[in-house]
């Protein structure tokens, strides 16, 4: 029988929490009770600023007040509609504001709730679309080493983490990757984007000769990879990809979970490189992480190309019961006016080579090994403990959290994206902060 008494409000035990140590941290709990601007409140009441901007989602700060207020106002005007063969305004119009700002041929959108969502959602676009168009051997798909594309199978089979994939079995078949793009001993201490690499996306060319043009659906890369460390292309490579996709008729999808909507100082990482691909996966600063929502742009060619048969059928078998969910329209409409009334899509151009030097100044103290920027993401990476890889940069994580920084730690890589309304003297401190934490642990 179970005693339901038992379980008091502040018992920690039911909650099963997302990619954390649970035991680890329910030892010793961190807990963040409010949030405004640049800072967290902890619940013993410390203010923490924000370097990561949340999970890398909330670029226009906490408690934006056009954000709070759309959500309330939504929520009682029209709470929930259904998605599935019925509309509310607000859904077609965030639609419109996000084809507005995506880079020219991106023209249409489906809605996810999450950046998972908006992953599988690409890839099933990807396949279904050579299908209609009568190419339905093209089922392959290409994803790259160190990649993150969300947690789901589509997206942990194109992923290239081995502790995210070697737990879920055979994951999708047909599925291959390039080498990823991460080189400590050519590019180490690279400002912006570094020299060495171009050449790997020739790799892709190779895996296209091994399986057959005829049998590849799509290649699917992070611009620049987050969550496994901030693994900065060369500024050529994401080119060269669009060129080889492009020359065997393979869709180029770009997951710009993390990149887009400001990151690198460009509303995409396709406007900072120059390079559209076909779709374009998003969530995270979709909403400002204030309500989960993703967001897939595809170009007109793929969209218009379901676009036949008998009007009366349903052109692509797929969708969520909160897809354009209102309230998350709300918050991602608001979300929007909000970078543009701030300018806040651009505003890491201007900031970048502040973050940049403030980084770099990190080089010398003590087990960073490289240091890397691109907009105003930055990773400092740690020389690991022999024998216990990621505590080093862990116990930097919580000595950052303790002195009030808070900062994202994946192996042994320190990550910084704080969000795009921080000052320079923000940024002073945090990196202040991260020295500091360099100097005290082992
Ligand atoms: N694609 C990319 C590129 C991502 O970074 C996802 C897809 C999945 O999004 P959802 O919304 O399903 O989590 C992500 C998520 C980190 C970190 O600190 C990164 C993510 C999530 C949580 C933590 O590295 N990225």
């Amino acid at each position: 029988m179970s005693d339901s008494s038992a379980v008091v409000p502040n018992d920690l035990s039911a909650f099963w929490m997302p990619f954390t140590s649970n035991r680890q941290f329910k030892k010793s709990p961190r807990m963040f009770v409010a949030a405004k601007d640049m800072h967290y409140t902890t619940s013993d009441g410390r203010q923490v600023l924000d370097g990561t901007a949340g999970l890398w989602c909330c670029n226009a700060g906490h408690a934006r007040p056009l954000i709070v207020e759309a959500i309330a106002k939504q929520a009682a005007e029209l709470d929930y509609a259904p998605a599935f063969q019925m509309g509310h305004p607000k859904a077609f119009e965030l639609a419109n504001r996000l084809v507005d700002i995506a880079p020219k041929g991106l023209d249409h959108v489906l809605f996810t709730n999450s950046g998972s969502e908006s992953v599988e959602t690409a890839l099933k676009v990807a396949l279904a679309y050579h299908r209609v168009k009568g190419e339905g051997s093209r089922t392959r798909l290409i994803g790259r080493e160190r990649g993150y594309h969300g947690v789901n199978f589509g997206g942990i089979s194109v992923g290239g983490i081995v502790t995210n994939r070697k737990m879920f079995g055979t994951l999708l078949t047909g599925v291959d990757h390039m080498p990823h793009t991460h080189n400590l001993s050519k590019n180490a201490f690279s400002k912006g984007v570094p020299e060495y690499g171009t050449e790997l996306a020739d790799e892709l060319e190779r895996i296209v000769t091994l399986h057959d043009a005829s049998t590849i659906a799509a290649v699917i890369v992070e611009p620049v990879a987050g969550s496994t460390g901030v693994l900065i292309p060369p500024m050529a490579y994401l080119q060269r990809l669009r060129d080889i996709t492009r020359k065997h008729g393979i869709l180029l999808i770009f997951d710009e979970v993390i990149t887009g909507f400001g990151r690198l100082g460009t509303p995409f990482a396709a406007d900072y490189f120059g390079v559209t691909p076909d779709i374009m996966v998003t969530a995270k600063g979709l909403t400002n992480g204030v309500i989960p929502m993703g967001a897939v742009l595809v170009s007109s060619d793929i969209h218009d190309t379901f676009m036949t048969g008998p009007e009366h059928m349903i052109e692509f078998f797929h969708g969520y019961t909160y897809s354009g969910n209102p309230v998350a329209s709300a918050a991602g409409l608001a979300t929007l006016e909000t970078y543009k009334q701030e300018g806040l899509l651009t505003r890491g151009a201007e900031l970048a080579p502040i973050f940049q030097d403030a980084l770099h100044s990190l080089k010398g103290e003590p087990h960073v090994i490289d240091i890397r920027n691109i907009g105003m993401v930055g990773a400092i990476e740690l020389e690991p403990i022999a024998g216990s890889p990621t505590k080093r940069a862990f116990s930097a994580f919580l000595k950052c959290y303790e002195d009030g920084f808070l900062v994202r730690t994946t192996g042994d890589i320190i990550a910084m994206s704080p969000p795009l309304i921080i000052s320079e003297s923000q940024i002073g401190a945090l990196i202040d902060g991260v020295r500091t934490a360099l100097r005290s642990i082992d």
